[in-house]
This record gives C-alpha cells, structure tokens and sequence, in this order.
C-alpha cells in the first residue's frame, strides 16, 4: 500500500517539479509523519526521500496560497528561546521551531516550587493595596457592580425560597460568587458573546434581563424565550448575546472557540468570553477547547469559576496539578490566576484579558479563585460532603459582596439608606415577578413540536396527536394550565 502510494507521489513530484521548476521554498512544518512513512519503506532510498520532501514543499505551497489568511499562524514560539540555556551547538530543527538538546536527563517537575499566586487588589477589608495595578472604575459603573450583586443576592434567595415552595421546579445559586460574574460582564462590551455554564446569570442580568425575563423562564411560561422547553435557570438572550445555557458540562467551550473564530474572519471588534467551572475543566472539551483556541488565534476569553467543589467532588480530586492556570501554558494560552471574589481585580483582570484577545488575536485563560457558598443546586445537600464551618468562613469572612460595598462606601458612593431602600425594593419587584410569572399561560402543547424542522415531519404530526387524545382521555394527570 505504502509503495504504490510512494510511487504516485513520486508521479505528482515529477509532474509538479516539471510544471514549477523549482523545489520547496517554504519550511517543513508538518512534514514529519510524511517522512515517517516514507522512511518505514524498504525500498525507498536517498533520491525517493528528496523527491518526497519536494513534493510536500510543492503541495504546502499550493496549499497555503489558497487558505484563508485568517487561519494562518501568527504567532509561533519565540525563535531566540531555544538556546539559551544550552552548552550544545547543534539544535533540532524540528517542525514548528527550533529545540536546543541537553545532555542532562531531566524530567519536567510535575509542580512547581511555589503556587502560582493570585491577582488581587482590595484586601480582606475591601481597601485598594498601595500599588494595585489596576483598571480605574468610574462612581457609575461601581455604583451599577454593586447593585447588580445584591440583585443577584436577592434573585437568588427569593427564587430558591419559591423552588422550596414548590412553585418550580428548580434553581441554581450563584451564592459566594457574585463578584466574577457581574465583575466580569462590567469589564465587556454588549458586543463581545457569552457562552455561559449556568452559575453566571450575573452577566445577563448586567447586560439588562430584567426581573421578570428571569421569572418567566424558571416558571416556564408563555412570555419565555426558551416557550418553557428548557428546564429552569437555562437562560438564553439573542438580544444581549447571551447563548442559551446547556446542561451538559464544558460544551459550550469548543463551541465558544468556534463563535470566537467567526468574529476574528468578520474582523468584529469583539471577543467571546466563556465560563466554566473547576469541574468542567476535567471534561475533553475543555482540553479541546483551548488547543483549538490557541492554533487558530481565536479571540476568546476562558473564565474558569474553581469554586473548590463539582457538586460533591473537592478539586484535590479534580487534579494534581496547581489548579487550572498552569493549564493554559501548555496549550500556548496566556493566563492569569485572579481573586473571584474581589470584584475590582476580576474586574481589571478581564479588561485587560479582552483587550488582549481583540488586539493581538489570541486566547487567554482566566482562572478565578471563589468559593460555591450555596449548595450545588436544589437537588442537592452540600452539608453531607463538608463542613459547615468552611461554609460559613466564605460566607461570611470572605464574601465578595460585602468587600465590594466597602470599598463603594470609602469612596463615599453608597449609604445605609441607599441599601435598605434598594433591597426593599428589590423585594417587591421579585415578588411581584413571582405572582406576573405563575399567572402567565403556559406555552400550547404544539410548541414541543415547533421549532425543529420547518416542515413538521410526519412522524411528529403523529406524536402530538397521540399526546393531545392522551391528555383529553386523562386530564387528571397532565397540568391543567397548559393550553391543548
Ligand atoms: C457531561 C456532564 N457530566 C456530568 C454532568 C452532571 N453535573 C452537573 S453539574 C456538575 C458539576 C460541575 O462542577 P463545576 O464545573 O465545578 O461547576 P460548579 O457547579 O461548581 O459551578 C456535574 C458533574 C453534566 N451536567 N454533564
Ligand atoms: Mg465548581
């Protein structure tokens, strides 16, 4: 097989060398599992190897001309750093840059000396640290952070308190984490895309869903973007960018890469910025995703959310490695490691990280230190797998909210009065939102079938007929509010 693939090859190197004249003028990135092959043949010799190399050089050439600029490389490892650091002269030319050799046998360490330290900026008392390099936020956007937080704080208790009423059927906090995604979403542009997991309503409520968008999709009903076929907390916004959340981890990261890549061939001033947690971080995706990132130059931020835990499994059994961003290095993919839950440092954090993805064209991996306060979900019960205490020690001597308001406070921008009057409001506009959401009919029974395919095939025709005699012959055991 491999000596008639051989002798075409050589075929098309003749009829190439013939047609062009000349041999390869561009490097051998790629060549090798070419060489490799040609190299396991017994018959092959000095001239096949020649003409073989040739003929890769001919077809790159060919090949390259016609690609899209966009996916070519712009970046590739830094040339000079190869030799610094050796005594040898000679170095490996190998396909994708240079290597210098090294007589000494050394295994990478698998960790380093020291963790990798954390980006802050306020302290544990919410007081900027002398000599913060830090992105300056204006009396307004600061003022808008911290209410968006306690609307978040808010939304979270009164909805979870409506799930335990059994009035949905689910919800998912952001309780402990409130600064990475209203921070975060401070830090964009309306632009640039999210591709959220599911713990960053945070972002969508900043970028302006109202109260009541969010009620309407957990009480699933007529006025939901998703007409009530998503399960509860599964947010989506076409309108502010937003991609529908989906529950199966880490998805959304590949994917996320694929939009990024889009906005770089428009040539759109934006990025797309994606979440994930510590948990997601274990999926293929998340490996895939990065890899991919990184070779096609994708202007997208990953923002990992390490909140300690994946439902019931502690990080120490997540990975051995110093936490996520030591990942990034060796997917060529800049990153930082940030304090979650100081809001003005993930707030610089992701200023700086759009900026760079937008203006230099590349990825970069924000890993963002917190802690899940709330339990995993409503199906869940955190107190079963770890201590109280350290759920209590989050909460309260390390919550991001209340570090954030005494900074707004020192700065003279927020006051008690201010704070009662907006959580009394907050209060009303939940619950009124609660009582608008329920009254609300629900979507019709034909809207399972819509939306798929633009013509109903017949198959599903069948299928809501057969639904609609089955809730006629037992009404008793279907909602009655759901219009037939
Ligand atoms: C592919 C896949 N596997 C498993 C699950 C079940 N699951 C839902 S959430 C979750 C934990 C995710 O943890 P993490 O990414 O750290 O996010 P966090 O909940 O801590 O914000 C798991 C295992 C799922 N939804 N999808
Ligand atoms: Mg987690």
């Amino acid at each position: 097989m491999a000596t008639i693939w051989l002798r075409r090859s050589r075929t098309i190197a003749q009829s190439l060398k013939h047609k062009y004249g000349l041999t390869g003028i561009l490097g051998l990135e790629g060549c090798n599992s070419f060489q490799n092959l040609h190299a396991s043949s017994p018959s092959s010799t000095n001239h096949d190897r020649h003409l073989l190399v040739s003929t890769y050089k001919y077809s790159t050439t060919i090949v390259s001309d016609k690609r899209l600029k966009s996916t070519v490389a712009l970046k590739h490892l830094d040339s000079t750093a190869f030799a610094s650091d050796s005594d040898d002269e000679q170095a490996l030319d190998f396909p994708g840059g240079m290597v210098s050799y090294t007589s000494e046998m050394q295994f990478i360490s698998e960790s380093q000396e020291k963790r990798i330290p954390c980006y802050r900026v306020l302290d544990d008392n919410g007081e900027i640290i002398n000599g913060s390099d830090l992105e300056l936020v204006s009396k307004e956007v600061a003022v808008k952070m911290y209410n968006d937080m306690v609307t978040l704080q808010m939304m979270d208790n009164i909805f979870y308190e409506a799930q335990r009423q059994g009035r949905i059927s689910f919800y998912l906090t952001s309780m402990g984490e409130e600064a990475i995604s209203i921070a975060s979403a401070a830090a964009l542009s309306t632009e640039d895309y999210i591709l959220p997991q599911y713990r960053e309503p945070g972002v969508l409520l900043w970028r302006g869903f109202t109260i009541q968008e969010f009620a309407n999709q957990l009480f699933g009903n007529k006025a939901d973007y998703g007409k009530g076929r998503q399960m509860p907390i599964h947010y989506g916004s076409n309108k502010l960018n937003y991609i529908t959340i989906s529950s199966p981890i880490a998805t959304q990261l590949p994917q996320a890469v694929g939009v990024a890549y889009s906005l770089k061939m428009d040539k759109k001033d934006a990025c797309v910025v994606t979440y994930t947690g510590d948990g997601g971080t274990s999926e293929g995706d998340f490996h895939a995703a990065l890899n991919f990132a990184a070779v096609t130059d994708a202007p997208v931020v990953f923002i990992c959310r390490n909140n300690g835990w994946a439902i019931s499994t502690n990080v120490s059994e997540q990975f051995r490695s110093d936490g996520v961003v030591v990942k990034g290095q060796a997917y060529g993919v800049r990153s930082i490691r940030v304090d979650g839950n100081d809001a003005l440092a993930v707030y610089s954090a992701i200023h700086s990280a759009r900026k760079t993805a937008i203006s230099e064209e590349r990825p970069v991996l924000v890993e963002a230190l917190t802690y899940r306060v709330g339990h995993h979900s409503t199906s869940d019960d955190s107190t079963k797998y770890r201590p109280v205490d350290e759920i209590e020690y989050w909460k309260s001597a390390r919550n991001p909210v209340n570090r954030f308001r005494n900074w707004v406070e020192s700065n003279g921008w927020w006051s008690d009065t201010e704070e009662t009057e907006l959580r009394s409001s907050l209060k009303k506009q939940l619950l009124q939102a609660i009582q608008a959401a329920e009254k609300t009919e629900k979507p019709p029974v034909s809207d399972l079938f819509s939306d798929v395919y633009d013509v109903t095939p017949s198959n599903l025709r069948e299928q809501e007929n057969q639904l609609r005699e089955t809730i006629n012959k037992y009404p008793q055991d279907y909602p009655s509010d759901v219009p037939v």
